[in-house]
């Protein structure tokens, strides 16, 4: 599986994640620099298309079924909807567009899977980056994704394979991997990452970008979340990440993965202006831009804006390589037989399943 690259070994991620702090920021900088020499910000507004009732116990979710956060549940909005939301925060400056459902996954054959296709069709033509997060896919579904114009499929791991069982019961670390290997095979990127203060310790943080050196082509995009508290969840009370933990890792993230997006993503709003500058500083080049996540609250877009012109730098642009003509030119049609192997392995894997409209 083109997931299966050999892996970093630990002790050298330990060791860059160790070194002296200011040495650590300065090579984090530099390779930041000549990677990314543009001063620029990727702003990347956020949309819930399907909230709530996920047949999931991901511990950390105010959408799971399994607990009481007062969440209001919506079904799937229509790609018309979507399209709306979409260009409102395009006209608000944002360059890429992720939509996000309350699903454990969803299968080409899904009634609601059509609807999706139409909504990233639309997104694309509005000249935005279309990323989506539904949960385990199907391989059709992937290469369907993939000719619907798809930029990225976002599908964190979210925390080292040791720790992941204590998070999530009810689907695994390998089912994760698997629909990423099913993205890579269309052809789309891939947007993997994290959350820090689940109760992991800093090792299990390494283990996790461990996890990520072995993906073959590296995450294209990386967020690093760190964990928004959900009255309810299980981990309502969990303790806060010592910011400086947080710097560290965004500087081994970026001196690891050198071409990534490195997302600054969930819990800005308990964070001070100066540690998120700290975590631009450090190698962090994109963050979620507009009022709310999914469905927590965010930073206001125009204290973001003020922030951004305060720091001197520039909205990024959206990649030309993804604009709609261009995509249909340099990705051609995928070959759907490129899925029977793996069509016959999801029909004996009853972990892929279509969830159940909520
Ligand atoms: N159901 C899909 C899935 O689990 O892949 C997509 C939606 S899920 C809400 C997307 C990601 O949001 C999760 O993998 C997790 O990394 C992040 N996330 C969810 N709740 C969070 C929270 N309370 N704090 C920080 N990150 C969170
Ligand atoms: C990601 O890594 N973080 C985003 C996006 N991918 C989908 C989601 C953050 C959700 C934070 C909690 C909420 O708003 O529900
Ligand atoms: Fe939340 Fe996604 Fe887990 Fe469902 S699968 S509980 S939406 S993180």
């Amino acid at each position: 599986m083109p997931v299966d690259k050999q892996q970093t070994p630990l002790d050298n991620i330990r060791a860059i994640y160790n070194t002296p702090l200011f040495d650590l920021l300065d090579r984090a900088r530099d390779t930041h620099r000549r990677h990314w020499p543009q001063n620029q910000l990727q702003l990347c507004t956020l949309l819930s298309i399907k909230t709530g009732g996920c047949s999931e116990n991901c511990a950390y979710c105010s959408q799971s079924a399994h607990f009481d956060t007062g969440l209001t549940k919506q079904p799937l909005l229509a790609a018309e909807q979507i399209e709306q939301h979409a260009r409102a925060a395009r006209d608000a400056g944002a360059t890429r567009f992720c939509m996000g459902a309350a699903w454990r996954g969803i299968s080409h054959d899904s009634p609601q899977f059509p609807e999706v296709l139409e909504a990233v069709r639309r997104v694309r033509a509005l000249g935005l980056e279309a990323c989506v997060t539904l949960g385990s896919l199907t391989c059709e579904a992937a290469q369907q994704l993939k000719q619907a114009g798809l930029t990225a499929y976002n599908h964190n791991i979210d925390t080292s394979p040791e720790h992941y069982p204590n998070i999530v019961t009810t689907h695994t670390f390998a089912d994760r991997l698997r629909t990423i290997s099913y993205v890579q095979q269309a052809g789309i990127s891939v947007c993997c990452g994290g959350i820090l203060g689940m109760g992991e310790s800093e090792e299990d943080r390494l283990r996790m970008l461990q996890q990520l050196t072995g993906f073959d082509p590296a995450p294209e995009s990386i967020p690093i979340n760190v964990l928004v508290p959900i009255p309810g969840t299980p981990l309502e009370n969990a303790a806060p990440v010592p910011p400086l933990q947080l710097i560290r890792l965004i500087a081994t993230t970026r001196i690891i993965f050198p071409k990534a997006k490195v997302r600054l993503s969930a819990g800005r709003t308990t964070m001070s202006r100066e540690l998120q500058t700290l975590a631009l500083y450090a190698g962090a080049n994109s963050i979620f831009y507009g009022d709310r996540l999914l469905t927590t609250p965010n930073p206001e877009s125009d204290d973001d804006l003020h922030w951004i012109r305060q720091l001197d730098l520039k909205p990024e642009p959206p990649d030309q390589h993804t604009q709609p003509h261009l995509a249909n030119r340099l990705f051609p049609n995928q070959d759907h037989h490129a899925c029977a192997h793996q069509t016959l392995h999801t029909e004996h894997n009853s972990n892929i399943t279509t969830t159940p409209a909520a």
